[in-house]
């Protein structure tokens, strides 16, 4: 077997590449460890910078998006008791569209199928040789059987704990952590948002979000500790706690019911550098983690996949590696300034077990500037909507 480029992970940033390199006339195939619907119910991002949206509808998957998606024209911060918006419209001219990872993968998945572009699901064993060549080859198990494919190219688009990044020697590759010292407990359910705009809340007990996924489904985090089991948090329990760190207004409009899905997510900031060992590339969560905060981590899937379908198309219409060979630092250039973003309002709104007095002072008074500050609201609005690419 041989194809042009193998694509390891079907999540968002494998799935999309594969149709804007199909769209291209380029051939791929998609190698995915897990079931298609083990894929499809892992609930996670939930914001879309314009920049993924357009990238949905070049991919040729963004009707149900278009039609279903909220736009919003900013966010509310809620500090000692009391909300303050953030008019990204108004202070940038661009919004975002609440849209679920969950959905995107979703239509994704449907336009590969409809093109007949091959997804091998429940591929275990992957692993990729021959990088250093001109000739890579991957192997991966069925059904209890071995495979083998050679392609030009191999896009680790295999999140953080995948393959790809593994497969580049410790000595070719630097790692840069931060790992934060708490996790967000989530909790999706059937009931109606209880504002019309995401309210991220800093709180003494802790962070908190209110988002939504339509007018009818809304998802809600909490801060937890990094001990804490899932199945200690009763619905009810979360309910208790998500409403003792909301403001009075919020905590009287929330409506709470049977939770459809919950689940704890540990927060890191992570990147590795380069995104590329010989013909393999790292793209999306593969090669690099931010904490939920900004809601970057798929947008920054997203404007990888740009840079690299754009160089793999760029390789085969004229022949040029000018942009694999730019891939990496272009890449790296935006993900650090998403790491930022996030790091930044990551600190600004969680509770630090170990912050000191002094800490929290500054924490109050980022905010404070924040409220008061045209200034700094458009550097948040300008982070939040997406850097250019
Ligand atoms: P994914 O989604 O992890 O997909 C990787 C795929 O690769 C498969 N895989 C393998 N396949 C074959 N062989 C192997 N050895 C493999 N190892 C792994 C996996 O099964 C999987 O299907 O990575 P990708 O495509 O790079 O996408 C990244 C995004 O999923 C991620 O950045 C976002 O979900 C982060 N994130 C958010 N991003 C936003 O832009 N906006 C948000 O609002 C937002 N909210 C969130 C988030 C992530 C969260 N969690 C749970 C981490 C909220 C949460 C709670
Ligand atoms: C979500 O809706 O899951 C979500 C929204 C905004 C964030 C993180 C997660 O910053």
């Amino acid at each position: 077997m041989r194809t042009q480029v193998v694509i390891v992970g079907s999540g968002p940033s494998g799935l999309l590449l594969g149709q804007l390199l199909h769209k291209a006339g380029i051939d791929s195939i998609i190698l995915e460890q897990k079931s298609k619907s083990y894929v499809l119910g892992r609930i996670r991002a939930g914001v879309l910078e314009q920049g993924a949206v357009g990238l949905i509808e070049e991919a040729g998957a963004g009707a149900r998006m278009r039609r279903e998606g909220l736009i919003h024209d900013g966010t509310e911060i809620a500090f000692r008791g009391e909300r303050h918006r953030i008019d990204f419209k108004a202070l940038t001219g661009k919004t975002v569209m609440v849209y679920g990872q969950t959905e995107v993968t979703h239509d994704l998945m449907d336009v590969r199928e409809a093109c007949g572009a091959p997804t091998v699901y429940e591929a275990l064993d992957v692993a990729i040789h021959d990088v250093e060549t001109d000739s890579p080859q991957v192997t991966w198990t069925k059904d209890g059987k071995p495979q083998q494919i050679s392609c030009d190219y191999v896009a680790a688009c295999d999140g953080y704990h995948g393959v790809g990044r593994q497969t580049i020697p410790a000595d070719k590759l630097k790692t840069f952590e931060r790992v934060y010292p708490f996790g967000w407990l989530g909790l999706l359910v059937d009931k109606p948002p209880l504002s019309d705009e995401l309210v991220y809340t800093n709180h003494e007990r802790g962070f908190a979000l209110c988002s939504m996924r339509s007018l009818t489904r809304s998802r809600y985090y909490i801060q937890c500790s990094l001990d804490e089991h899932v199945e200690d948090w009763s619905d009810d329990r979360f309910w208790e706690e998500l409403t003792r760190r909301l403001d009075k207004e919020a905590a009287r409009r929330l409506q709470t019911g049977p939770s459809i899905e919950k689940s704890i997510a540990p927060l890191r900031s992570f990147v590795a550098e380069p995104l590329r060992h010989g013909r393999l590339f790292l793209a999306g969560d593969a090669g690099h983690i931010v904490p939920p905060t900004g809601a970057k981590g798929l947008n920054l899937a997203a404007s990888d996949v740009a840079y690299l379908s754009r160089a793999l198309i760029d390789f085969y219409k004229s022949k040029s590696s000018a942009g694999l060979d730019s891939y990496s630092q272009r890449a790296l250039a935006r993900i650090w300034k998403a790491e930022r973003f996030s790091w930044w309002m990551t600190q600004m709104l969680h509770n630090f077990p170990e912050s000191s007095g002094f800490d929290r002072k500054m924490q109050a008074a980022e905010l404070d500037y924040l409220f008061a500050s045209p200034a700094a609201q458009t550097a948040l609005a300008e982070n939040y909507v997406g850097l250019p690419y």
